[in-house]
């Protein structure tokens, strides 16, 4: 399982042509130069170790272990803490002080201590600089994760990665899982970036379970324990995908009924076996009855009959099941008023709270419909104080330009997270998502890049420091993910550098907002692959995603009083700011309502001429990052560069088409002409 005891445990090689994202060489020159002491055992303090003896072996620094040799002083002590360190910083916990020309991180666990080295890697030289007073660091989420989308064969419609921009696994290929050195060095290299950010748990196959994917949780065990062993050196626990009909489709069993013996005894028998071939195993993710997904519906039992069976299965082994509150009826007739998406997770699951057993923890996407540019937050998260609740987002950027598009999520992610379902004072979503945690749909792929479009690395970046501390000022951590990629070196122009890479993405999700669907109505993306505009693709379909737009005006109607219900769903006071569009916010103003295009918004436009306005600027803006972005030439690393602007090449024409696309349609609706007398088609 790992290196014997106080053996370094070697830097994987990064396979060539691989971009080093936010670990370049050059981060590792402060610690890599000075003399290190290590004290504590356990294998990832072998990695720790292993991390040192890296940096040093490039930067003329020393590393020992143990115990201090005699007569030698060090500058940099990395421990494992006793006694009361422990019970105050908890396992992934650290403390960090510099006295007396000495930077010491004690840490509570192994874990805390690989936390500890990648933060000083982050500080860089101002961890070695003066003195510092003891502060200490701890995940404010102790599950981190992220869910790959990945099939284990091609899917005909889907590929490798389902929703996947970045090539393709960095787990799978053809039908099997990557095996050869260079391939399981690339899931090490995976496993470090992972830990430099704070994730602790990866799900290493889709949610959508097909035929390959299933047999992972049984005769194919041994592809996963692989992947397992490659991301454990870096703190990560490997968790799997399963389908509900396991025990039919592998079990050969006539039911997969939740309350059946057979089916419990099925699953406690396979459950034992994952666990022996992968002693730490995280636990199971499910997605059932959603888009065709097998689950306990068919057998007229609830959810939390569902994920009980399976926590029930997992909690001799301390595993963990991810039951998804992604569950709505995906055959909806267009034509029916009275069924609403939005409110589906909430009619499913707000009722089951307090029935959960206390290794299932119920994950929900953070908004109510599905991972668009601007959503509300979904109201399970307030509704459900007796269940643990984890919060999913999406890095892969499936409805925010497919990585083809440069889209900051950060902002969006910290407005959820910082959101107080039940107004001030009271826990915010990050406070709410302590039991649970913070999931992330990977964006990463087998690209050269890692996430295809080599600005998204922020996305994932952002996702694991989010996931340590959901109320981080976001901006902060792009600083951090720019410093440590771009400028880990005095280069020429760092300034420069620095400020274009914050021209071009600070404000990014807001631009991509501006060009596409207008005021949190939504989709309007061409169906099935959900790239480009097209306003009424998902109009007239069973997917119940509409904007209702007419010659007089254009949202969904989800008050209670003349709408859907769905703004009941939340506690005061949202229930009520949202109920009325005088004080529904304006950039969710047509997710709750269905106003006249001649409404006038609290920034004083009405919404067409707000629509039109922002389609202008969005394209504006694009353009404007195209133009920053080219001067960046000679500051960024060549091949970086070339990429990303030919990515921005298809953003300005991808944002062209989506003006052109929306204003024209909501010209012709209405009639109304912009009253800045710009050219609409
Ligand atoms: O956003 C939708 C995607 C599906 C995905 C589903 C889900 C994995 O279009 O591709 O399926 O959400 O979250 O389960």
């Amino acid at each position: 399982m790992s290196a014997s005891a106080s053996e370094p445990v070697p830097v994987p090689e990064l396979p060539g042509g691989v971009d080093p994202a936010w670990l370049p060489p050059a981060v590792f020159r402060p610690l890599g130069s000075r003399r290190t002491l290590i004290s504590g055992t356990g294998p990832l303090v072998d990695t720790v170790h292993g991390e040192v003896a890296y940096a040093c072996a490039r930067f003329g620094g020393r590393v020992a272990r143990g115990v201090r040799a005699p007569g030698v002083s060090y500058d940099v002590v990395l421990e494992v803490g006793e006694g009361g360190d422990r019970d105050a910083l908890g396992d992934e916990g650290f403390a960090l002080v510099r006295a007396g020309g000495v930077t010491r991180v004690t840490a509570g666990g192994q874990a805390g201590l690989l936390y500890g080295l990648f933060h000083l890697v982050r500080l860089g030289e101002a961890a070695f600089r003066g003195e510092r007073a003891r502060e200490t660091h701890r995940p404010a989420l102790a599950l981190r994760m992220l869910d790959h989308w990945d099939n284990v064969a091609v899917h005909p419609v889907m590929g490798q990665v389902e929703r996947g921009y970045a090539g393709g696994s960095l787990f799978w290929r053809d039908g099997l899982a990557r095996s050869t050195p260079e391939e399981l060095a690339r899931v090490r290299w995976y496993g470090r970036l992972l830990a430099a950010c704070g994730v602790n748990a990866v799900a290493v196959n889709n949610v959508n379970v097909h035929e390959a994917e299933a047999r992972l949780l049984t005769d194919r065990v041994g592809e996963v324990a692989a992947i397992a062993d490659a991301l454990r050196p870096y703190g990560i626990r490997t968790h799997l995908s399963v389908s509900f009909a396991a025990p039919m489709g592998l079990g050969g069993l006539p039911t997969a009924d939740p309350l059946h013996e057979a089916v419990t005894d099925w699953w406690a028998e396979t459950t034992g076996r994952v666990y022996a071939a992968i002693p730490d195993f995280g636990g199971y993710v499910v997605k059932a009855d959603s888009e065709g997904q097998p689950g306990p519906f068919a057998y007229g039992r609830s959810h939390a009959d569902g994920a009980n069976l399976l926590a029930g299965a997992l909690a001799p082994y301390g595993g963990t099941v991810h039951w998804r509150a992604f569950v709505y009826d995906h055959r909806q007739d267009w034509r029916d008023r009275s069924t609403d998406r939005a409110r589906a997770a909430y009619d499913h699951f707000a009722p089951l709270d307090g029935e959960f057993a206390p290794n299932a923890v119920l994950q929900v996407k953070h908004g109510p419909l599905d991972f668009q540019v601007r959503e509300p937050l979904s109201p399970v998260i307030g509704a459900m104080p007796g269940t643990r609740l984890a919060v999913e987002i999406q890095a892969t950027q499936e409805y925010t330009g497919q990585q083809r598009h440069a889209c900051w999520l950060g902002p969006m992610w910290s407005e959820a997270l910082r959101f107080r379902p039940e107004g001030e004072g009271r826990p915010s979503v990050g406070e709410l998502a302590r039991g649970g945690g913070l999931v992330a749909v990977s964006n990463a792929g087998d690209d050269p890049f890692w996430t295809g479009h080599p600005l998204a690395q922020a996305n994932l970046y952002t996702v694991g420091r989010l996931a340590w501390r959901p109320d981080a000022d976001p901006r902060a951590v792009l600083r951090e993910w720019i410093e440590l990629s771009f400028v880990p070196e005095e280069t020429a122009g760092p300034e420069r550098l620095r400020g274009g890479l914050h021209a071009v993405l600070d404000g990014s999700w807001r631009t991509y907002e501006k060009y596409t669907a207008p005021l949190g109505v939504g989709f309007m993306v061409q169906p099935g692959h959900h790239y480009g505009p097209s306003v009424d693709g998902y109009e007239y379909s069973p997917w119940g995603t509409y904007h209702f737009a007419d010659r007089d005006g254009v949202g969904v109607d989800r008050s209670r009083a003349t709408g859907t219900g769905f703004a009941g769903q939340y506690a005061k006071p949202w229930a009520e700011v949202y109920e009325s569009p005088g004080t529904c916010p304006d950039e969710l103003l047509l997710f709750f309502h269905h106003v006249p295009y001649g409404h006038v918004l609290h920034s004083g436009e009405t919404v067409i001429q707000h629509i039109y306005d922002t389609h202008f600027e969005g394209v504006a803006e694009a353009e404007e990052a195209r133009r920053v972005w080219a001067g960046l030439v000679g500051l960024v690393d060549p091949a970086r560069h070339a990429r990303v602007a030919e990515r921005y090449e298809e953003q300005v024409r991808g944002a062209r088409e989506w003006r052109d696309h929306i204003n024209t349609y909501f010209f012709r609706k209405s009639g109304v002409p912009d009253a800045r007398g710009r050219r609409i088609h």
